[in-house]
């Protein structure tokens, strides 16, 4: 086969970026390790940044987006029994838009789909070669069958655990990591959310974050130590564990029910500053990963396919300026987006080291945040997403 992108992975970077180049009359072939089911089945994401929303316009799916998300112009921010609001509209002008990356993914297939791209599913022992040549070749099972693409570019957007990083000799990648102490135990329930916007809740007994995905829909998570496995937690033990972390005007208008999914994810930090190698260009989760605090990892996959489309579009008429500079492009935004999903994980989780005096200083800061307009501005601004 041969195409002018090869792009690895089909979850929303791949497709996404395979959507806008289509748009651009550029030809692309996807490769996915699973089946579209699995990958519809994932629960993930639930904010996305205007500079998303606006992608997705450019893309020509944001429909479904319109009708069915909902724009959010500020977040509730509870720390111990306080809680106060952070008004995006009026601090930056911008909002966000609550719409599941599972809706967002659903839509990107339907319109790969209705344009009758090549997308081939439950594809194995994906390989790459030849990736510092003119043509670089990637091979892999598919349907009992060994076969190969030929491509000018290979969009690397095949997640963390992914084969495209791991294509880069390991002596030339530049990663840096931070993991932390802690994960997130994240519950859906079809209950309606106990708040209309979302609460980000710092408490003596930890992090909780009350979101959602619609109005009979809710999304809950708590801080859980690395240690605890799913099945420790009941959903009893959970809702306890949530109405004791979040203010009480909210604890109070809980509405419980039984989970629909249930799954524990560890947080780390990780960048790969080689986000290109050869005619390689690593993109999404592949290059990088944030604790889910600020809710920027698919919003900075989102912006790294924002960069590599433009760049890509260029170099397919013949201008490879744009691809040379992607990756230093795409690190600067990655690093802005790392140091908020730090920032806003430092700002409201207890670490297990913290002394008292630590313990202090982050109550103080929460109510630095609480009192200062250009605090809340400075985190307003990161929420909605900085421009491209
Ligand atoms: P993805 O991992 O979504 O997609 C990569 C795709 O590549 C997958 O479909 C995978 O099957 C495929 N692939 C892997 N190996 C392959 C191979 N060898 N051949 C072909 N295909 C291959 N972000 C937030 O902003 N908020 C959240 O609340 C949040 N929660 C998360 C919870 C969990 C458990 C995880 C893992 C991530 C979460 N994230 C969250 C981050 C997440 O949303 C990612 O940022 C987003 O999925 C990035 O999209 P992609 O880069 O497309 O990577
Ligand atoms: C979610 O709705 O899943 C969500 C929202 C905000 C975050 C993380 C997850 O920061």
């Amino acid at each position: 086969m041969r195409t002018q992108v090869c792009i690895i992975g089909g979850g929303p970077a791949g497709l996404l970026l395979g959507q806008l180049l289509h748009r651009r009359g550029i030809e692309t072939i996807l490769i996915e390790r699973k089946s579209r089911d699995y990958v519809l089945s994932r629960i993930r994401a639930g904010v996305l940044e205007r500079g998303f929303v606006g992608l997705m316009e450019e893309a020509g799916v944001a429909g479904r987006l319109h009708r069915e998300g909902y724009p959010h112009d500020g977040v509730m921010i509870g720390a111990g029994a306080e809680m106060f609001r952070i008004d995006f509209a009026k601090l930056t002008g911008h909002r966000v838009t609550v719409y599941g990356q599972t809706e967002v993914t659903r839509d990107l297939y339907e319109a790969r789909e209705a344009a009758g791209l090549p997308t081939l599913h439950e594809v194995d022992e994906v390989a790459l070669q030849g990736l510092e040549g003119a043509s670089p070749t990637v091979t892999f099972l598919h349907e009992g069958e060994r076969k190969t693409i030929r491509c000018d570019y290979v969009a690397g957007c095949d997640g963390f655990h992914g084969p495209s990083r791991q294509a880069i000799p390991e002596e030339k990648r530049r990663e840096v990591e931070k993991v932390y102490p802690f994960g997130w135990l994240g519950i859906l329930s079809e209950t309606p959310p106990v708040h209309e916007e979302l609460i980000y809740s710092s408490s003596k007994e930890g992090f909780a974050l009350c979101s959602m995905r619609n109005e009979t829909l809710s999304r809950y998570y708590v801080q859980v130590p690395m240690s605890d496995r799913v099945e420790d937690w009941s959903d009893a033990r959970f809702w306890a564990a949530l109405r004791a972390r979040i203010p009480a005007g909210a604890a109070d208008a809980l509405v419980t029910g039984p989970s629909i999914e249930k799954s524990i994810a560890p947080l780390r930090s990780f960048v790969c500053e080689t986000m290109r190698w050869g005619r390689l260009f690593l993109c999404g989760d592949a290059a990088h990963i944030v604790p889910p605090t600020g809710a920027k990892g698919l919003n900075t996959a989102a912006s790294d396919v924002y960069y590599l489309y433009e760049a890509l579009a260029a170099a397919c008429t013949g201008d490879e300026a744009a691809l040379d500079a992607y990756a230093e492009k795409a690190l600067a935004r990655v690093w802005k987006t790392q140091r908020f999903s730090w920032w806003m994980t430092q700002l409201l989780h207890h670490f297990p080291e913290q002394t008292a005096y630590d313990r202090r200083v982050q109550a103080a800061e929460l109510t630095f945040l609480a009192e200062s307009e250009a605090a809340q501005k400075a985190l307003a601004e990161q929420y909605v997403g900085l421009p491209y």
